[in-house]
Formats: C-alpha cells, structure tokens, sequence
C-alpha cells in the first residue's frame, strides 16, 4: 500500500499533526542530481515545446485519448490545444518542466507531467511553489510503476530551480489531502445532459419536469455587468487580494498573473470571436466606476465516450471571483455573511445566465470557500466525483472543503 508515496515527504494518513511546516530537511540545488532518472532503452526524456504547434497537437491528442476520465469511462476531459497553451505558458513558465517521455523508435509522445510556477499563502505563510497538473500515461504503459518516475523528475527539475514545495489535486486518495471538496453540477441543457447519460430522472420525475426545473432567464440582472478588460485588472487585484485573504489556502497572484488567468493568454486576447475564449471573466461596475465584484468561468468540454448522438458535453468550471459585499459591514458576522449570500446568488447567478448563451450544458462547482452559500439555491446538484487537494513537502492542518465528514454531503 502507497510503496511509492511512503518514500515522499507527505503526511501519512494516521499522524495527527501538530505544527504546519516543510517535511523535508533544508536542502539546496545542490543537493540534488544533475540528470535525469534512467528510464528503459526504448523510452527517452523529452521536454514538449508548447510553442510548437505540433508539439502541442502530440500533448493533446494523448490527453484526448488517456487522461481522466469518470467514474464509468463513459466521459472524459476533451483539453483543446489553446486550454493547455493557457493552462501550461503561465507567467514565468519553464519548457523544461514540462515533461514528456516518447518511444525513441517512433517518437511517439506517451506520458506526461507538468509544473507551473504559484505562490501559495497557506495560513499566514507564503510558500514559492509549483503547481503539478496533467500526470498522464498511455493505457497500454499502465501499472508499470512510471507515474512515480515522472513524479521524482518533475521533482529533481523543480528542485533544482530551488523550489521545494508542491500543490496538486486528483480524483484519488493517496497520502494525505490537505483538503478534499466535492464536485456540483448546475444544468443548464438538461435535456441534452439527459441524452448523454450524464444526468440521471430523479425518482417520480418527467425529463419535462427536470427541463422545467433548471429553466433559466434569457438576460443577466445585475446592472454593471460587463466583460473584464485590462484596465480594471488594478482595481481587480486590489478586490481579489482583500476578498481572499480571509482563506486557509490559496494563490497570491501578481497583476501579470491575473491577467493571465482571468483574460487569457495573448493568443485568445487577440481572438476575433472573444465566445471563442476558454476563460469568460465579467466584472460589475458601479456608477462611480468603482468594480465592485468580478467573476468567471473557464470551459472545458468532456468527450463523450460511447456511441451518442451527442460528441462533447459542454461544460464550465466556476474559477475565480470577488466581491466586496459583506466586507464593509465587519460588526456582525452573521449579518456580513448574509450580504455576501445575497450577492453570491446574484453574481453566479448572471454566470449561468452567461453561461448559457455560450451554450454550455452544465456548470460545475466545488464545495471550496463560499460556494456553499449560493449552490443550493441555484440548484447545483452534489455529483459523485470528489477533489482532493495535496501539499508537497509541507505538513498543514487539513482545510474545510464545505463536505459534512458524517454524511459525505
Ligand atoms: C495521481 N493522480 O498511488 P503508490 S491528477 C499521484 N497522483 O503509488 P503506476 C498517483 N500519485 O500508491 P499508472 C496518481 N495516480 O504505490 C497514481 N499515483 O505509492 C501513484 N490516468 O504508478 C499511485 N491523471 O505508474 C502509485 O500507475 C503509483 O500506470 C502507481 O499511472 C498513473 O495530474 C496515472 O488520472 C495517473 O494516466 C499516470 O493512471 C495514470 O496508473 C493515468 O503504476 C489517467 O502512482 C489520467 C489521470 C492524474 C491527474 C494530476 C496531479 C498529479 C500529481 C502528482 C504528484 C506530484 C507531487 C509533487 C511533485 C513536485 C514536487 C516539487 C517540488
Ligand atoms: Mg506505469
């Protein structure tokens, strides 16, 4: 059990923790080898030019056919070569941290890891870190002990550059989640959803029924909503940062950061259609021209697996928002709360009013943060999948995902 997650610097699953800190003895580049792990003879270490088109079209094409997929295969993440441009060339990324391994005889692309720079606040604490994300192997190499390899060289490569410390998240349970959320599906195209088995009937109820149910209006209510722009990212970050510094844990974004994530990169900033961007962000503006809240959301369509009438589910992630509701009342907490519910349900509300004219299905959400205040209402529905959050290197007090330990829910 965990043979190789035992050997890593991360809590086990029966230590009670009793102070938030590094696992691992100080240590400098130094310390660490010079060249990569030996893999087979007829495997080699590739780093995978996302700058190069058809090196980008290589990665995406074995996501497309290997990466997560749900529960019962019957659906798995579609990432568009312009997603994964945005998701892997953040500010200050490395070519060299985005790791391939190819059969040397034919080149073929048939695992993958990547890091991206952040710097996380865990508590008080600030924490240069990476975050690791699309671990993938082909289906034929599966259970052949290679995940753990691409793991210790992303490893080696990250600490070289004098970075100790890691974020990643996964559907699966290994050593130990800092945090665990659930995942919640708001439908926005129910009967479509219907049709591709993603959404059940519930028990004595019609597919009309259900249509009837998640119906939505055709224009959004707050007034001042408008698409972000670059010029509001100060007044932006400035929200953000006080929005969430109020978390257990999360990302200090620089202003060049923020416009990353929230504008995307200069590919879709440029684009003619901006329907066609991955990431849709919206501010509220008041009369004073003050940005009194933003949100958004980032699309990422599953593929859908089965002989279906239907190819693609179209869905979108809630990412990022802020607002100043319930910050300027701090004398009653409960009484802030509340102003902040009122928006939230007002603000995410507009999204899948937004969400719905870009033609997305269905909008998820986790239990992350404040989310539990608006889902609910909105009718979000708890789905089955789970997000577990992990730290690298550092012990920390596990963090509320908004999931009832009893109960599940
Ligand atoms: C996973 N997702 O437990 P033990 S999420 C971490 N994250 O080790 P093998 C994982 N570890 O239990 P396979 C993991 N999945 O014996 C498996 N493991 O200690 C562990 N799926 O290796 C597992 N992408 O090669 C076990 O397994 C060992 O052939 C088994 O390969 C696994 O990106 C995988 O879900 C996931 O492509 C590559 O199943 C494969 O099954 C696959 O025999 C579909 O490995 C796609 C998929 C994962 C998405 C993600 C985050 C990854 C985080 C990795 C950990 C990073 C640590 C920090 C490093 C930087 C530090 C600095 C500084
Ligand atoms: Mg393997």
């Amino acid at each position: 059990e965990y043979k190789f997650w035992k050997t890593q610097p991360v809590a086990s699953f029966e230590e009670k923790i009793q102070s938030e800190g590094p696992i691992d003895e100080r240590k400098t580049p130094d310390d660490i080898a010079d060249s990569p792990l030996p893999l087979l003879s007829s495997f080699e270490w590739v780093n995978v030019d996302m700058e190069d088109d058809h090196q980008a079209d290589q990665l995406y094409d074995l996501l497309c056919n290997h990466y997560v997929e749900d529960k019962d295969s019957s659906l798995r993440f579609q990432y568009s070569q312009k997603f994964l441009k945005w998701a892997l060339k953040s500010p200050r990324w490395k070519k060299d941290w985005h790791v391939g391994v190819r059969v040397k005889e034919s080149g073929k692309l048939v695992a993958f890891i990547s890091a991206i720079p952040v710097n996380l606040s865990v508590r008080e604490k600030k924490i240069e870190s990476v975050e690791i994300n699309f671990l993938c192997v082909h289906k034929q190499l599966r259970s052949k002990r290679l995940a753990p390899i691409l793991i210790k060289e992303i490893t080696r490569r990250v600490n070289k550059c004098d970075i100790w410390h890691a974020l990643y998240s996964g559907g699966g349970v290994i050593p130990t989640p800092v945090s665990t959320c659930r995942y919640t599906h708001r439908p926005l195209n129910f009967g479509k959803l219907y049709e591709c088995g993603f959404s059940g009937l519930p028990h004595n109820t019609t597919k009309e029924q259900m249509i009837a149910r998640y119906t939505i209006g055709s224009s959004t209510k707050l007034t001042g909503l408008r698409s972000l722009e670059s010029k509001d990212l100060d007044q932006v970050k400035t929200l953000f940062d006080t929005f969430q510094s109020k978390y257990e844990l999360y990302q200090n974004f620089t202003t060049e950061e923020l416009e990353h994530w929230l504008l995307g990169d200069k590919e879709q900033q440029n684009l003619e259609n901006q329907n066609d961007k991955v990431i849709q962000s919206f501010v509220v503006e008041n009369d004073s021209g003050e940005i009194t809240d933003f949100v958004s959301f980032y699309i990422l369509p599953f593929g859908v697996l089965q002989d279906n009438v239907h190819k693609t589910v179209n869905v979108a992630y809630l990412f990022y928002y802020a607002t100043t509701a319930g910050l300027k009342e701090p004398s009653d907490d409960i009484e802030a709360t509340k102003v902040l519910k009122h928006r939230l349900i007002e603000l995410v509300g507009d999204v899948l009013v937004l969400a719905k004219q870009l033609g997305i299905d269905v909008l998820n959400a986790l239990t992350s943060q404040d989310n539990t205040l608006f889902l609910q209402d909105l009718k979000f529905g708890l789905g089955d999948g789970y997000l577990h959050f992990y730290l690298f290197n550092y012990r920390a007090f596990p963090i509320d995902g908004g999931i009832d330990k009893e109960t599940g829910k």
